[in-house]
Order: C-alpha cells, then structure tokens, then sequence
C-alpha cells in the first residue's frame, strides 16, 4: 500500500504527465500533422493546462463509476489524455484531434468513442446538464428504479467566464426549487476569459448566490506552497499582498516571471526584515514556483477539498488557477488561443525528460517505475465498474393510441386527450412517460395527464386548495410518484431538462420517455438548449402549442413564423404538424417507438407543433397506408386524377382553408388534387436520402415518398402550398419533379386579429365530407368537369 505522500507523488507526476499530452496533442495537431486544406487547426492548450490537476485529482482520485462529469469544452484534450492513461483512448485519435475521425476538440457523447458523460461546446450548457441530470437521477430513485445502483455525483468543469451564461442561473434556481443534491461545480478560476482578464470582485457576488442558494462553496485558493510560506516569518504580510494583488496584475505578473514578482513585492511589501528575507532566500524560479502555487494546481489542496465533502447537498468549488500554468505564455491575456511556437514545445520537452520519438510514450520522462504507474491507474476508484455507458429495455408503445373523439378539436385539445387516455391505463408507457412545462402545463393541455398522474416532488406536499376544499379544476398534489416536473418559466431549462430525461437509459438504466409541452414560439428562446439536447442524442417529444398566426388574438409577439423551418433543420429532431387529432395520435404512437430506436443514425427525438384552432375533424378508418402516410410526412387527402392541373399541398392548421379552396378550384380545373403534408421534415429528409443513395449506389432505383407520391402529376400540374409558418418550408416541393409551385405562408410579424374565415364570415367548413374520400378516391367520371 502507497503511503499518502507516495500517493500524492504519484497523482501529480499523472497530473503532469496529463498536461503534457493534452499541450503536445494540440502541438502535433497544429504543427506536425500534415495541414492538407490550409484550414487552420486550433486548439486550446491555457485552458486545458488551467484544469490539468484538478481533472487529474477528480479521474485519478475522486471519482466513483457512477459519477458523471462534463468537463469544460475546450479542456477536451485533458479529458482525452487521462482516457489515454487509462487506456480508453487510443494514439491514433489523439494524433489525429480535431481531424476527421479524430478526438473531437469539445468532448461529444455522439463523435468521440471514449467515455464522455455528457457533450459540451455551448459553454453554461453542459453546466446545467449536470444538475438536472442529478434532479433526473432523484425521479428515478424516487419512482423505485435503479435500486443496485448507487447515486452518482453530477460534477461539473466550468470556465469562470461561462459563469457569465445566464442559463447557469436559472438552472440554479430551479436546482434550488426541487431540492438539489449530488451535484458539483468544479470553476476553474483563472480570472481570464476568452478576450481579457476578468472583471475584480465578481466571484464574491458568486460565492453570496451561491451560498443564497443552499450550496457548499469551497474556495481553493492557496497550495501547500503557499501555505507553507505563510507559516514563515513574514509569511502574513506576504499573503495579504497575494490577497490585494488585482486579476490582472497577478496574471501579468505570472507571464513575466519570478524576477517580476520580486520587484513587484519588493516595491509594495517594503523592506520588513522577515518577508524580505522569506522572498531573498528564493530563487526567481523558486519565487515563480510559490507564487503559481494556487489551489488548482496544488494536488494535495485539491483532492483535500473534494475528500472534505461529506454530505450530498450541491457544492461548488472555486479552484484559483492559472490560465496557461506551466507554458511559456501562462497568465499572458492574449492565451485563450494562443499556441506553443515548435521552439517552445521542443525546450519544454526536454525539460520534462522526453526523449525526441517517445512522446506519446505514456510514462515518458516521469521518475516513477511505469508498472507503479499503470497499477495505480488500474485500481482508481473510477475504474472499478468499466459498464458506465448504460441501456435500457424498449418499452412497449400499443399499436394505436386511442382519444375520445370529438367532431370539432383542435390538435393541442387532441393532445391533451390522447395523453388523457395513456394515464387512465396501467401500461408500462403510462408509468415511463415523464412531463415538465415551463409554466404553461394548464394553457398546454396537459392539465388533465397531470390530474391523474400528479406533479413530482421528493417529498409529499398536497394542493392547498384542495384541502382547504376550494373548487379547482388542477389537482395540484406533489409527491415522489408524480409525473410531471413543473419548471419556471425559463424555455432553457426546459430543453436541458429534456437532456438529461431523455439520456436517463444512458446514465441511470432506466428508460424514460420525457414529454415537454412550451409555446411555440418560444422554442428559439430554448433554441441553443434544444439544439444541445439533440447533439447529444438525448430523446424526448416536444408539444410547442400553439403556433402560428392562428392564434391571432394573441398578436406578434406569440405568433411563430420560423419555427417550422427550426424544425426541418433541427438535426435529431423529427418534425411533424398534423392538422387532425387522428393524425396527431398516429405520430405520437411512432414517437414513442422513434425516441426508443438505437443505433447510428436511427431514431431521435420528436416535435409537434400544433395550434389551438378547432376545425371539423374527419370521420374516417384509419387504415395502415394512411398510417404510413401520416408518419412519412404526406397523404392525398383527395387523390389528383389523370389530367391534374393543380394540387394543393396543406400543412397544419390551414386545412380547412385549402380544403375550401379546393372545392373551388374543382369548380373550374379538373382532377385537382389536396395533399396533406404532416411533415415536411419527414419528407425532405426522405427525399434527400434517396437522392443520395441514387446517387452514391448506382443502379439503385429507390424512390422517396414524395417523389412518389408526386408522380402521377402531369408535368404541367401547378402546385400551391400553404403554411400558417414560413412559405420555404413547402417552397421546395416543386423542385421534387420539377412543377411550377406558389408557396404560401407567413413572412412577417403579424398583430392581433382575427382568422380570415372569420373575418369572411364563414365558419370554418366541414372536413368530413372530404375526408370520407382520403383513403378511396373519388372515380373520375363522378368529379366535376373543368
Ligand atoms: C455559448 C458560447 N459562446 C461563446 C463561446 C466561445 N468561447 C469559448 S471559451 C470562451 C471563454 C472561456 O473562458 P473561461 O470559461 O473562463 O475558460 P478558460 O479558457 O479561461 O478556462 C468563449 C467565449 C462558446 N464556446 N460558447
Ligand atoms: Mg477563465
């Protein structure tokens, strides 16, 4: 058995050895291999250097399998170092970083093939990951799953500029509302950001916030060096000097080196006999050596710190660091990209004892016997369960989700409805499906699920109202078995939240099938967030309801105009837009299926923008090829004859305008034709991949749905298409065989009014009567002649 001090020994040559393949993989990535687009390569090497103890103290030392961490994104080639060591990495991607195939420059759970918890690159994102991804871990517990397997600490590496990300504070806040535990925050407190040194005093409103918020803030500030030179004679009067010294003179200071800091203290200490001598006695490089010692460097401070920790309420430890440590341009404020020069990197080499051709050599230049080193690697806590990337089984999904049929609805009361029937039901579905709103549960429609499956909170606590027997339509009643996580009003804790839901199969080995309801036009207020879930392949369905400028009383500030382009974009995100309540449970019951599917390329997560508009709903079977057709994006709604002049193709809430239309246009054109579009994400990415496959297999002849579907159409046919959401997002539909296409929609913020039925004074005309000819179409000799 090592002693402590063996221990220590043999954790910093690791910490060294770790901030030497993190520079040198940046190096080789920039300098030694080949550059064949003369694109630049890049690389953060301060910013890895600032976190390569404290990353070593947490692998090496601290941290348990269950733990799950998201470190800083640009300290990525740290975390792929210590993999190295442990050997979850392999040289060929770390010689081949930032390139094709390569270790990915911001650690990424989708691209990088070692064992990342969770993404990160959209700094303050990854943050928030790991405290809702710690409140995700209570709601299992809490539902009675994961028994054997402990609760696992959510741990943080934060940039002390991300801290600027709002969205850490309404994490926060939110952590604080449902009782947060097993969380740390690790800030690397180098007091530089990306431009400049930051601004004094900030971490001191932190470190108030924080502790506001029942947090545990620890400040490593001084390492053993330090707090050994205090202890001298004249030790305090150095430490004041420390404590007075602004950001951005200690880290000019450290740039400069440790002849700077002499005259420095000489000039403002004074001569005071004892601190003058504790500096004499010190060589410049020595004087550098105890001046850089801050805490996040010191490998004893800071396994001291987390060892400290003996309780599980949320901690957040200020780690004082040095941006750049060790490098030639360490403190310097220009070094957020800065890079080492070959001259640099070749001086710095020999000075760690690399022989030229060894170094990637993994003990290389350290004083320990390698077999101590890889024995002790072997047997750190981290490593003793190597099953950290967890599954699930899939759960059922009935092969048709009923609702109670209505003749007039809207798709947001049709969700509501098929929710509704799910939580009557004792199914498996029923019990893993999981809620959260931000502060729009009851204006989403998710009033009645949550009736019946109550809010979640760790501990009881019963609707006053209730209790006080006061008349309310909500049962407002929290409890551990409670389904439905009610969030304020903040679009990005939402969408991280879903984040951490939708990996709970990866993370927790419990499967869950998250549900968010928002407005739709908040979605690009979430948007980042949103996108960060998708990235990291987290599975969840999102209701944005309502949408559009069918919500018209509502104005320009709640109407959405883009958001059926976001989600055409939106890459693991299947898009859909039903216009009736059967289309929309068709999609739902897919969905579930979709979150679920694994595999490269397969499944993702689902979203359903839907309106608040009732329109007369078809009386119609649902039959298996319109089922198909609902969930590949189009059906005819009436099927266009022979001689076609025009076709209408409908997304959404405006069915019953372009039905409408197309009785009228069947008055004087022939054979016209109504095509209704659910998706068209669904279709374009069909349609795409088909082009592809054309294209890269030659002699294949596969044809997408709507390719399909668009060829019986004379070539002649013109087509008009119509969103209530941006025109392009069916604009494209006359390039899939080359008709002329009018696409309408919206372009411009509206105001308040009201519906143009309306306004016409026409009610919105019954769907039934064509609907009844969706599936079988009308004979052409029955249709009226042009
Ligand atoms: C949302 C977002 N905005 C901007 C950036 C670009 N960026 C990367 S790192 C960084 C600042 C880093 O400062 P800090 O968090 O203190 O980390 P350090 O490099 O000092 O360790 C910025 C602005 C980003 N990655 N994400
Ligand atoms: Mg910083």
């Amino acid at each position: 058995m090592a002693t402590e001090s063996e221990r220590l020994e043999l954790l910093s040559a690791l910490a060294r050895k770790v901030l030497w393949l993190s520079s040198w993989t940046i190096h080789h990535a920039n300098h030694i291999r080949p550059n064949t687009d003369g694109l630049k390569v890049g690389g953060h090497q301060a910013s890895s250097a600032s976190l390569a103890t404290i990353m070593s103290a947490l692998y090496f030392s601290v941290l348990r399998p269950q733990d799950r961490v998201a470190v800083k994104p640009h300290a990525s080639p740290v975390f792929h170092a210590i993999q190295y060591l442990f050997g979850r990495q392999t040289r060929d991607k770390l010689e081949n970083f930032r390139g094709f195939k390569g270790a990915q420059s911001y650690p990424s759970r989708t691209k990088d093939t070692d064992d990342v918890d969770f993404s990160t690159g959209s700094v303050g994102l990854g943050v928030a990951q790991t405290l809702f991804a710690s409140l995700v871990q209570d709601y299992v517990k809490a539902h009675g799953w994961m028994k054997d397997r402990p609760e696992g600490r959510m741990i943080a590496l934060v940039g002390d500029a991300e801290m600027d990300e709002g969205n850490i504070f309404e994490a926060l806040l939110e952590g604080w509302k449902h009782g947060l535990r097993n969380t740390w925050w690790v800030v690397d407190y180098n007091r530089q950001s990306l431009d400049a040194v930051v601004r004094e005093g900030l971490w001191e409103k932190f470190e108030t916030m924080f502790r506001n918020f029942g947090w545990d803030v620890v400040i490593v500030k001084y390492g053993r060096l330090m707090r050994a030179a205090f202890a001298e004679p004249g030790g305090e009067a150095l430490k004041r000097w420390i404590d007075a010294c602004p950001n951005a003179m200690y880290a000019a200071l450290c740039f400069q080196g440790g002849a700077a800091f002499r005259k420095h203290l000489q000039d403002e200490i004074g001569d005071q006999g004892a601190v003058s001598q504790l500096i004499d006695k010190r060589s410049d490089e020595e004087l550098l050596a105890l001046m850089s010692n801050l805490g996040g460097h010191d490998m004893a401070s800071m396994i001291e710190a987390f060892e400290s920790i003996g309780h599980d309420r949320p901690v957040c430890f200020i780690a004082y660091t040095i941006k750049g440590i060790g490098l030639p341009f360490q403190g310097h404020k220009d070094n957020h990209a800065g890079l080492m020069t070959v001259t640099q990197m070749e001086k710095w080499r020999a000075a760690q004892n690399i022989r030229p051709g060894h170094e990637w050599e993994k003990f290389e230049g350290l004083a320990q016997e390698p077999a101590a080193l890889e024995a002790f690697l072997a047997d750190a806590p981290f490593n003793r369960d190597n099953q950290r990337r967890l599954s699930a089984p899939v759960i059922e999904v009935p092969e048709r989700l009923s609702f109670k049929p209505s003749p007039q609805m809207s798709t947001q009361q049709g969700f509501g409805l098929v929710l509704n029937e799910i939580a009557r039901g004792d199914t498996e579905l029923a019990s893993r499906i999981v809620t959260a709103s931000p502060d729009v549960t009851v204006s989403t429609n998710l009033g009645a699920w949550v009736n019946r499956r109550g809010l979640f909170a760790r501990a009881e606590k019963a609707d006053l109202f209730r209790s006080e027997k006061i008349p309310s339509t909500f049962n407002w009643d929290f409890s551990p078995r409670g389904q439905h996580i009610e969030l304020g009003i903040a679009e990005m804790n939402l969408f991280i939240l879903m984040s951490a839901l939708g990996l709970s199969h990866a993370i927790n080995g419990e499967r869950l099938l998250p549900i968010a309801t928002l407005y739709d036009p908040f979605i690009e207020r979430g948007l980042d967030a949103l996108n960060y879930a998708c990235y990291q392949d987290a599975r969840f369905m999102v209701a944005a309801t309502p949408s559009g400028i069918t919500l018209a009383p509502e104005g320009g500030a709640h109407q959405s105009i883009a958001t059926p382009l976001i989600g055409m974009a939106q890459d693991g995100l299947a898009s859909y837009e039903p216009a009736f309540v059967d289309e929309l449970a068709v999609i739902m019951g897919w969905g579930f299926g979709h979150m679920q599917r694994d595999g490269a390329g397969e499944g993702g997560s689902v979203y359903l923008r839907l309106s608040t508009r009732t329109i007369d709903q078809p009386q119609r079977m649902m039959t298996p090829d319109l089922q198909k057709g609902i969930t590949d994006g189009a059906y005819w709604l009436r099927r266009p004859g022979e001689n076609c002049e025009a076709v209408i193709a409908y997304t959404g809430a405006v069915a019953p305008e372009a039905i409408e239309a197309i009785g009228l246009i069947g008055e004087s054109r022939r054979d016209a034709g109504l095509l209704a579009v659910t998706s068209a994400d669904r279709l374009h990415a069909g349609w795409t991949a088909a082009r592809k496959l054309r294209r890269d297999r030659r002699g294949v002849q596969h044809l997408s749905h709507i390719e399909k579907l668009l060829a019986p159409l004379p070539r002649d046919c013109g087509i008009v298409t119509v969103i209530d959401g941006h025109p392009a997002t069916l604009g494209w539909l006359g390039s899939v065989r080359g008709h002329k296409v009018e696409a309408l929609g919206v372009e411009h913020f509206g105001q308040t009014g009201r519906s143009v039925s309306s306004i016409l004074a026409r009610p919105a005309r019954s769907t039934s009567s064509i609907a009844t000819t969706a599936s079988t179409p009308t004979p052409s000799s029955t249709r009226p002649k042009a």
